[in-house]
């Protein structure tokens, strides 16, 4: 039996060269790669005195020989496959351990040059795998130092021989392999900006690649989709944003479901836009509570206040770790999916103690390197939604609005703590499906009025919310997440009791909704951006 070993990565190369070398196999090695094997005592062959053929030019081409390819696709059981091999003298090579140039860790080093990124494109690695990969059924392909151990092991146990099996699992594997490999290099050279990166030393990205791979991991089945009838999965990118949802480690619970994973996000997203302690409870892709507090638990009461009945079966969010104490309230609610940088061991007793709360899905973020106030790094940087048999892609919503952004258009001037709620309600108003109409108080939603096709019926949604909560809305603040095209939906707002309003400002009747604010007495402002969500 003859193995072929080139590997870039020498990890581990070394116990399975000796392991093989052991069970009788004769080892073939392109230059570093034989020089190691040799340098520890083992006897190992040159491909270039095999194929009797140097390595040329830079070592652009090394194995790129009919010796080796015609070694590895030639099939076993075709004699006149093995009558060519003969007339060639050329000999069978039955197992093919590579591991390719290392092109995504070059490009993901800063100032990588282009120069850089093709030199470390292999040519002659991914050739010799697919031919390997091609013919499984005589050939076993080794491309992940995580494999030696156990093929290592089962030819040990089968005298020299693997499974049909393992054979086709590492073809699989293998071909998985160049295609993350070729997605890399085409990734990398469909974003470079060739016209801009000119006399740059490292190319320029351009925001949107000419092409997209969409290469994703998928992380698991789900038993449905949003309907029963739906089938569905769950995947991730295959270089996820750190703290993001795709990160998430589940404690306990019940297996995830798509509409948890979904409404998880939304909560996600949302929490982790605020630097103080803040909870964020989602029904239906929708916040129906949010606050911030002193700490998680202070947070958690007023998110719950906001509406006790919608929160029922919710979503729930921390973006600080959860404590006992917060377990303790959390634990008096029925809740679907928990989820917090982290838990007390006390808390995650406390979901272990009943039959019924060991369902919830207890999920953990691992907080970004920056710590609780850095989770801006997590975010995603693209939005994107399926059309049709299209996509369509944007960048994704991270405006922050900041104090200085506003612009006071009223008579009326809002006061410090009105300022501060408006911020507030203009911060949750982001992550309401439009047309969103969101009641603040004391860094606390008090109405939230979410996805309808009328701003004057979110605006009412919101206030009969507020009253089924039995909250006053005397003295609110009020986010609208795109301008009033009239003053009727100002109008409601002010009756239902709110006293400062911030919007985007730049419809055709700004005027009309400004006299009309006057008029009323309130304080409004325009933040210059809107939030749709659609
Ligand atoms: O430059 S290449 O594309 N041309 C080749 O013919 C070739 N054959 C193997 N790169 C080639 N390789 C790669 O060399 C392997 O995929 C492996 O990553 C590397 C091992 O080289 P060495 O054994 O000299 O360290």
């Amino acid at each position: 039996m003859n193995a072929l070993i080139s590997v870039s990565d020498k990890t581990g190369v070394l116990a399975l060269a000796q392991g093989l070398h052991a069970l009788g196999v004769k080892l073939l090695s392109t230059g570093g790669t034989a020089k190691l094997l040799a340098d520890a005592g083992l006897p190992v062959t040159e491909v270039a005195d095999h194929t009797g053929f140097p390595e040329m030019l830079d070592g652009r081409v090394k194995t790129l020989h009919p010796k080796i390819h015609g070694g590895l696709l030639a099939r076993r059981a075709l004699p006149a496959h093995v009558a060519a091999l003969a007339e060639h003298g050329i000999e069978t090579i039955d197992l093919l351990v590579v591991n390719l140039y290392p092109f995504e860790a070059t490009v993901a080093k800063a100032g990588c040059t282009l120069e850089d990124a093709i030199e470390n494109i292999d040519i002659g690695g991914p050739a010799m795998v697919r031919s390997a990969a091609k013919n499984w059924q005589d050939v076993a392909v080794l491309t992940d130092a995580s494999q030696y151990d156990a093929v290592l092991a089962e030819l040990q146990a089968g005298n020299g021989k693997l499974s049909d099996k393992t054979r086709f699992a590492l073809s699989v594997a293998a071909f998985n392999r160049i295609a993350d490999y070729d997605g890399a290099i085409s990734d990398f050279l469909s974003a470079v900006d060739f016209e801009a990166s000119a006399g740059q030393p490292a190319p320029v990205r351009a925001l949107f690649p000419a092409q997209s791979n969409g290469r994703f991991v998928k992380l698991q089945d789900l038993r449905y989709g949003e309907n029963p009838h739906q089938q569905a999965a769950f995947y991730r990118d295959l270089y996820p944003a750190p703290g993001s949802l795709v990160s998430a480690n589940q404690l306990q619970g019940k297996e995830l479901s798509y509409n948890n994973i979904a409404d998880a996000d939304a909560a996600w997203e949302c929490v982790k836009s605020f630097d103080v302690p803040a909870c964020v409870i989602v029904k239906h892709a929708n916040p129906c509570g949010v606050a911030v507090g002193a700490d998680a638990l202070e947070a958690y009461s007023k998110a719950f206040q906001t509406d006790p009945t919608s929160a029922f079966g919710g979503i729930i969010a921390f973006n600080r770790p959860v404590d006992l104490a917060t377990a303790q309230q959390v634990h008096k609610q029925f809740v679907e999916v928990l989820m917090a940088p982290g838990y007390s061991d006390e808390a995650l007793a406390l979901f272990q103690s009943t039959k019924a709360k060991q369902n919830v899905r207890v999920l953990q973020i691992a907080l970004p390197a920056g710590g609780a106030t850095d989770w801006d790094n997590g975010r995603n940087a693209m939005d994107v939604k399926r059309v049709g048999s299209g996509l369509l892609i944007q960048t994704a919503d991270n405006h922050e609005l900041q104090l200085s952004d506003l612009k006071v258009v009223t008579k009326k001037q809002p006061t410090p703590a009105e300022l501060q709620d408006l911020l507030f309600a203009w911060k949750v108003a982001k992550y309401v499906k439009s047309n969103a109409i969101v009641f603040c108080k004391d860094g606390m939603t008090m109405g939230v009025g979410a996805g309808q096709m009328s701003r004057l019926d979110s605006a009412r949604i919101a206030s009969i919310k507020a009253e089924h909560a039995k909250l006053s809305l005397a003295g609110t603040a009020v986010a609208s997440d795109a301008f009033f095209p009239f003053r009727d939906g100002l109008d409601v707002v002010v009756d239902a009791g709110a006293t400062c309003v911030i919007q985007p400002g730049g419809s055709m009747r700004d005027q009309e909704v400004i006299d009309a604010a006057d008029e009323r007495g309130v304080a409004m402002v325009f933040s210059g951006v809107r939030h749709f969500r659609h």
